[in-house]
C-alpha cells in the first residue's frame, strides 16, 4: 500500500506503478507531486490520481465557482495528488459551462473535468462517476459544501489506514450544526433515519452527502445498487455491509445552504418509496 502522507523525510522517492500515481518528494519538508495527465475532451475513463472527488450537480451554477474553487485551492496544499470531476445531468442554468470554463483554466496539478450523465438523479450521477474512475479512493460530496472540504484530511486518514468506506454523519458523536436545517427537514430527516436503521446496522446518519471508499471495494456495491435518486446512498452502505465491509463514521461539522436541489415533497416521498421498496426486498429475501 502507498503512503501519501507520509513525511517527506522518510518516504521513499519515486513510484510508478502502472495503476499507482507518482509521488515525487523533495528533499525538505514540502511533498512535491508530479502533474497528472488530462484527461481527454470526453473524459469518461479518466487518468488515475490519488483521489477522485465527484460533484453531483444538477442546476448548480451558481454554487459551483466558489465550491471548484475552494475545493481546487485545499486539494492543491495536500500531500495527495486529487482529481475533481463534475456530474451533470443536462441542467438547463449553464451548470455545464460553468464547469467547462473551470475545467479549462484547471492545471494538471488539480484537474477538473465534466461527465455527463443520461439517467436523471444524484445517486445515477454519483454511480456513474465512481464507476468511470480509475483512482485509488473515490468518493463524493455535494455542491453546496454542507460538509467543510477539510474533512478530506480525515477521510484520507482512515482510507489510507486501510478502511473501505469513509462517511460524513451529522449525528454521529461529535457531530455538530453550523447552520441548523428548518424544522420541517429536521422532523423528515428523523423519519428517515429511523427507516434506514434496519437496512443500515450502525450508522448514524445514512443521507449526509460526503462519502469516500476505496475504489476496489466500492465497485462491488456500485455494480448491484439501482437507486438512482437520494435514497442511493442507503442502497450503497447496505451492499458495503452485506460485503461485510466497515463504515468508518466521521462526525461533521454541517452547514445547512439555504438553496436546496431537494425538493420535501418530490424527492422525500420517492426516496421513502425507494427504502420501503428496499425493505420488501430484503424481507422478502429473509423468509
Ligand atoms: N447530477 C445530478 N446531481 C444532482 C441531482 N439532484 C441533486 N443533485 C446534486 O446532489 C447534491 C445534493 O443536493 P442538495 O441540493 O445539496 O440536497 P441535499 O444535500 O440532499 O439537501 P440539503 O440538505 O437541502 O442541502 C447537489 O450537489 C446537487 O446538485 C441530479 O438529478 N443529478
Ligand atoms: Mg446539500
Amino acid at each position: 500500500m502507498s503512503h501519501p502522507l507520509t513525511p517527506a523525510s522518510v518516504a521513499p522517492p519515486v513510484r510508478t506503478a502502472p495503476d499507482r500515481p507518482v509521488l515525487v518528494h523533495s528533499p525538505g519538508a514540502r511533498v512535491v507531486r508530479a502533474p497528472l495527465p488530462r484527461a481527454s475532451a470526453t473524459p469518461v475513463a479518466r487518468p488515475a490520481a490519488d483521489l477522485e472527488i465527484a460533484i453531483p450537480a444538477y442546476n448548480e451554477a451558481a454554487r459551483l465557482p466558489l465550491t471548484l474553487r475552494h475545493t481546487v485551492e485545499y486539494l492543491r496544499e495536500q500531500p495527495w495528488r486529487s482529481r475533481v470531476v463534475v456530474v451533470d445531468n443536462g441542467s438547463s442554468d449553464g451548470t455545464a459551462e460553468v464547469v467547462r470554463a473551470h475545467a479549462r483554466a484547471s492545471d494538471d496539478h488539480v484537474p477538473v473535468d465534466l461527465v455527463g450523465c443520461a439517467r436523471p438523479g444524484k445517486g445515477a450521477a454519483v454511480r456513474r462517476a465512481l464507476l468511470s474512475s480509475r483512482s485509488r479512493f473515490v468518493g463524493f460530496f455535494d455542491a453546496d459544501l454542507a460538509t467543510p472540504v477539510e474533512t478530506l484530511a480525515t477521510a484520507m486518514r482512515h482510507l489510507e489506514a486501510g478502511a473501505a468506506a469513509v462517511i460524513g454523519s451529522r449525528h454521529a458523536p461529535g457531530a455538530r450544526f453550523v447552520q441548523a436545517q428548518p424544522a420541517g427537514r429536521r422532523l423528515g430527516g428523523a423519519a428517515f433515519r429511523l427507516m434506514a436503521r434496519s437496512l443500515v446496522r450502525g450508522v448514524h446518519d445514512t443521507q449526509c452527502g460526503f462519502k469516500f471508499f476505496e475504489r476496489h471495494a466500492v465497485t462491488q456495491a456500485l455494480v448491484t445498487c439501482r437507486t438512482t435518486g437520494f435514497a442511493f446512498d442507503v442502497e450503497l452502505l447496505r451492499q458495503l455491509q452485506r460485503a461485510g465491509l466497515d463504515i468508518v463514521e466521521v462526525p461533521v461539522a454541517w452547514s445547512h445552504a439555504d438553496e436546496s436541489s431537494f425538493s420535501p415533497l418530490r424527492d422525500g416521498l420517492a426516496s421513502f418509496g425507494a427504502v420501503l421498496r428496499m425493505q420488501r426486498s430484503a424481507t422478502g429475501r429473509a423468509s
